[in-house]
């Protein structure tokens, strides 16, 4: 029997793309206030990032009390993290568990994936079209597509002839990886291939980790949160969401206006250890624009990998120089470098002998090759703007995204491209998003749109689009704002470096008040964006 389902075709008030943990929300609030919306996911099921990155040790870097949503006070109660850093499993478990307690998946077509949405000028509505053949107009286009839902494909010469398994951590096999036995090779030293080495290594025969650049990694120290823990948080939730209301994302930051000196900062870099994750990187006041704390805490971890890392010259091979940290999102994790003492684990450094090709049988690096039974490509993502430019988006004129976004991406507020009236970008490029708590930011993002849809309604307006004037002056301010910082001097995901031909540009918005200024601008009627009916 076929399981091909017939296409269908709609109109609806808004489309919502993506079933992450944006997409879930921006569904459950436009059918609050009464919308007709549909859903379209390219995977089978709600979680997103958690649905497709299943490999051994996947789990949040920052602690789960904190990574979840903060909506509803009711939610925050009935639901128990078991561990400070949940499992993959039990964040796809809590995404499912918020879609089914708001009836949410009943509004999606699942196994479904937009390829194309077109905006029509004198109808001013968005056509969204399906690979499945759906079709469906709308008021508003809503892409909670996610920032890190591209993977990069395997584009090593002779990948494809490789005779044993190929594994992708960002698309990992529902049913699990048995490597007992198995040789494996590891491409990647990021945080898929951070947190997944250790438990592969603990397994497999041997593990071959072949890093072009390595990368700071500080302890998860995870532990089963208590029940005074989790007690202690919901007594504390109605605090935290107004920390949030005023503009928090999600993350403590220290007190404003304090500069320890050298000495004191000395004393706080031991908290890089404290098992705090990335939390831990915000105890540092100004590590991001002041390079002589950034090198306090990049000397502490390169200290600890000295320490941890038995062979010295192997630990001089794991250790990061040639950029700040977190100028490369810091990974976080359960005995990285202690999984190097192991006798089956072996570190090809490849930065000046990259891996020139892959054969039927291994991995061919410095004229040596490595024979394997399996390859892991934890390589990253076509981060930011992967999944959005990989549709056929197309605003006034029938000018496409691609064509909007040529010399780099453009948005106002990361929230609204101009030229592309009603179509929204959650966590879109030009705001906090991945340097932020991205559940918190989903949300703001989210409540943002919401009010902003409802603002039109009772306005009897219908359309909303960023000008042309609010989007320069916007993209300039989010330039300058990365310039400020040491987040430029990496070669990383964050400006596109890691696509060969991607237009070098620091993607995040990494200044201040990022909150307080979307709210105030939508307190003067929406400054900046061009309502009209
Ligand atoms: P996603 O979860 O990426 O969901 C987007 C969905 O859109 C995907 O399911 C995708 O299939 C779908 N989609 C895309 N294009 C189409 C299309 N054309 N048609 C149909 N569907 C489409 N952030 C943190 O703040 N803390 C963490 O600890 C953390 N851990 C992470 C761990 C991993 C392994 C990864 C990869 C990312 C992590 N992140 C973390 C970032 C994470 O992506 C966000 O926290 C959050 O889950 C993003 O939710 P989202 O809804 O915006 O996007
Ligand atoms: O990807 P990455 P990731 N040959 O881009 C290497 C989130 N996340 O999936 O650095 C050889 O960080 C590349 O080398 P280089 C988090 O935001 C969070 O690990 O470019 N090597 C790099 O080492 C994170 O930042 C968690 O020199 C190649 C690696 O592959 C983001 O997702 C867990 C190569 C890619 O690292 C992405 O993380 C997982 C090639 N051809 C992910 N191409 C948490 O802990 C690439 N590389 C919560």
């Amino acid at each position: 029997m076929s399981d091909v389902r017939k296409p269908v075709s709609a109109c609806v008030d808004a489309v919502v793309v993506g079933a992450g943990f944006g997409g879930i929300y921006m569904i459950h609030r436009l059918r609050e206030m009464g919308m007709t919306v549909q859903g379209i996911e390219t995977g089978g099921g709600v979680g997103g990032t958690w649905y497709w990155n299943r490999y051994p040790g996947a789990r949040c870097d920052v602690p789960s009390l904190f990574y979840s949503y903060s909506f509803s006070e009711e939610l925050a109660n009935e639901w128990r993290w078991s561990e400070k850093y949940a499992p993959q499993p039990e964040i796809l478990e809590y995404a499912n568990h918020v879609a089914d307690k708001f009836d949410i998946k009943r509004s999606y077509l699942f196994n479904t994936r937009v390829t194309k949405a077109v905006f029509d000028e004198k109808s001013e509505r968005w056509t969204v079209e399906t690979e499945q053949g759906d079709r469906f107009e709308a008021r508003y286009c809503i892409m909670a597509t996610g920032c890190l839902s591209v993977p990069k494909e395997p584009d090593i010469k002779g990948h494809d002839i490789f005779k044993g398994d190929v594994y992708v951590t960002g698309r990992w096999p529902h049913e699990g990886v048995d490597f007992t036995g198995k040789r494996v090779a590891m491409i990647g030293t990021g945080s898929s291939s951070i947190q997944s080495m250790p438990l592969i290594a603990a397994q497999a025969k041997s593990v071959t980790v072949f890093q072009r650049t390595p990368n700071y990694s500080l302890p998860a120290k995870n532990t089963p949160l208590s029940d005074e823990e989790v007690s202690a948080w919901r007594a504390g939730f109605p605090a935290y969401k107004e920390m949030l209301r005023q503009g928090n994302l999600g993350v403590p930051q220290p007190p404003e206006g304090w500069e320890p000196d050298v000495e004191e900062l000395k004393a706080l870099a031991p908290n890089l250890w404290s098992g705090q994750g990335l939390l831990s990187l915000t105890v540092l006041p100004n590590l991001m624009r002041d390079e002589k704390v950034n090198d306090i805490a990049a000397e502490y971890v390169r200290g600890k990998i000295k320490e941890i890392v038995k062979d010295p010259a192997l630990a001089d091979k794991l250790t990061p120089r040639s950029f700040p940290i977190g100028s490369k999102r810091c990974c976080v994790d359960t005995d990285y470098y202690e999984t190097y003492n192991r006798d089956n684990v072996e570190l090809v450094d490849i930065k000046d002998h990259p891996i020139s090709e892959i054969t039927a049988t291994g991995v061919v690096a410095g004229g040596k090759e490595y024979a394997v039974d399996a390859i892991v490509f934890a390589t990253g993502f076509d981060a930011m703007t992967g999944a959005l430019l990989r549709m056929d988006i197309r605003g006034r004129g029938g000018k496409t995204l691609r064509e909007a976004w040529d010399g780099g991406p453009k948005t106002y507020l990361g929230l609204q491209v101009a030229g592309f009236p009603n179509l929204f970008t959650i966590t879109g490029p030009g705001s906090p998003s991945v340097l932020s708590n991205m559940i918190t930011s989903c949300e703001q993002h989210v409540d943002w749109i919401a009010d902003a849809l409802g603002y039109l309604k009772k306005s009897n307006y219908n359309v909303i689009e960023a000008t042309d004037e609010a989007q320069e002056k916007w993209v300039a301010h989010v330039n300058e704002e990365g310039d400020r910082t040491l987040f430029p001097r990496a070669n990383s995901w964050y400006v596109g470096a890691n696509v060969p031909g991607k237009p070098r540009v620091f993607m995040p918005y990494v200044g201040e008040g990022y909150k307080i200024r979307c709210d105030a601008i939508a307190a003067n009627g929406y400054e900046g964006f061009a309502l009209s009916a």
